[in-house]
């Protein structure tokens, strides 16, 4: 399989796949494409059908959204477990994961990912902090439930799914409760994730809509 994948610093697309690939320690290749640049532009119009990242080759499929990819490679793997096994816990898992995916409009967009910084003094709109609060609802719900240390006790789909928005609460100083920062130095200290936070540091491109001034 090769995964194709943009910035480690600012693709929270990217990450999401990955990170469930690589927590799930199923080998793959990656391709990763500098976003915004003459070459980056060249290479989504050569190896996504969408022009955007993430994109998974296996074989002859090509699947271009990350939602889809993670179902895939749980439905490819299924010893690897990667979605809940109780038909609760795994319906409520998908909603949520289906909940990231199509929401969050705000803090998307008022809260870029960007591993490397850490934005000191923001202050969040009203969407922007009914998006937050939301966030930590479903977590803190899913972490009482299952009892943790992942969402849904073992590591899931969901718990890739929101990865990024992990890193945003870290790069904009987002004061959480306990459980919720408990469950988020668990995400930052996963050795996957060290590891793309790692990489990151070592990306030289600047993308500057997603860097927010303090
Ligand atoms: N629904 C898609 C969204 C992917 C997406 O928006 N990717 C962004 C990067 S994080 C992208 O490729 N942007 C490049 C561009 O818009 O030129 C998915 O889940 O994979």
């Amino acid at each position: 399989m090769r995964l194709v994948i943009g910035n480690k610093n600012y693709s929270s697309w990217s990450l999401r796949p990955w990170i469930l690939l690589k927590h799930a320690r199923i080998k793959f290749e990656e391709v990763r494409i500098p976003l915004f640049t003459q070459e980056g532009d060249r290479l989504l119009e050569e190896l996504c059908p969408a022009k955007k990242v993430p994109v998974l080759y296996d074989g002859q499929l090509v699947l271009w959204d990350s939602l889809a990819i993670c179902e895939y490679v749980a439905d490819k793997f299924p010893d690897k477990r990667l979605w809940p096994e109780a038909d609760a816990d795994r319906a409520r898992a998908r909603a949520m994961s289906a909940e990231m995916h199509s929401s969050f409009q705000a803090l998307r967009e008022s809260m870029p990912m960007n591993c490397r910084r850490v934005v000191k003094g923001f202050q969040p709109d009203l969407q922007t902090e009914i998006d937050i609060d939301r966030v930590v609802q479903l977590w803190e719900q899913a972490l009482v439930d299952s009892k943790g240390p992942w969402l849904f006790g073992r590591y899931s789909v969901a718990d890739a799914m929101y990865a990024p928005v992990v890193t945003r609460f870290q790069t904009y100083r987002i004061a959480t409760p306990p459980l919720t920062q408990a469950y988020c130095e668990k995400v930052l200290g996963d050795a996957s994730m060290k590891q793309w936070f790692e990489e990151a540091s070592h990306e030289t491109e600047i993308i500057a809509k997603a860097e927010i001034n303090e």
